[in-house]
């Protein structure tokens, strides 16, 4: 169901800054920028491994635009660090519903627009030992199975 690592989300206070550390020391470049208003956030892929294609995995560096929007509030308690962990399906409001039916509180109730035109569905980080996780439907994924 859930088949690989799309991304890893880590908080910055300044993208700008942290785009450069993480070009400066390992070498990664940024693959796509974009503002997700949604969820307030401005935001910077890293591919580290794989092509565009649905199969790649990134670090994904997040700066808040808005006081009130989850990466600010993350970032006033906890400081710079990693905020989500995000797995890959070609199914993701099939995968929610599974983990959903476990259990796990599913905090989006149909997925939303993520990275790239994904679809995305968070689960609570404290059904998940603390670790606050995404599911990812990468857009090409969707028209594999005929969801355009
Ligand atoms: C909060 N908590 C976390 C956490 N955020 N624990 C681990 N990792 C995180 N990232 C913990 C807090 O420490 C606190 O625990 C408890 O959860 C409640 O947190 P809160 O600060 O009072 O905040 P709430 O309850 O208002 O909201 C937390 C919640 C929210 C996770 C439900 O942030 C949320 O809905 N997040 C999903 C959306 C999101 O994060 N969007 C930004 C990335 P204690 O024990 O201290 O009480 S958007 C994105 O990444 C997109 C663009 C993409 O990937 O494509």
């Amino acid at each position: 169901m859930l088949t690989r690592i799309d991304h890893v989300g880590i908080a910055c206070a300044d993208l700008a800054a942290s785009i450069e550390f993480y070009r400066r020391t390992y070498g990664f470049e940024v693959a796509h920028e974009e503002v997700n208003e949604e969820q307030g956030v401005r935001e910077a892929m890293l591919r580290v491994n794989g092509t565009d294609d649905g199969g790649a995995t990134y670090l994904q560096l997040l700066e808040p635009t808005r006081d009130d929007s989850p990466v600010a509030k993350f970032l006033a308690r906890h400081g710079e660090g990693v905020h989500h962990i995000a797995f890959g399906t070609a199914d993701v409001a099939g995968a929610a519903a599974g983990i959903g039916g476990a259990g796990v509180r599913v905090l989006d109730s149909a997925p939303r627009r993520g990275s790239m035109d994904s679809r995305i569905v968070f689960l609570h980080p404290k059904d998940c030992g603390g670790v606050l996780t995404e599911l990812v439907q990468a857009a090409d994924q969707g028209r594999h199975h005929g969801e355009g």
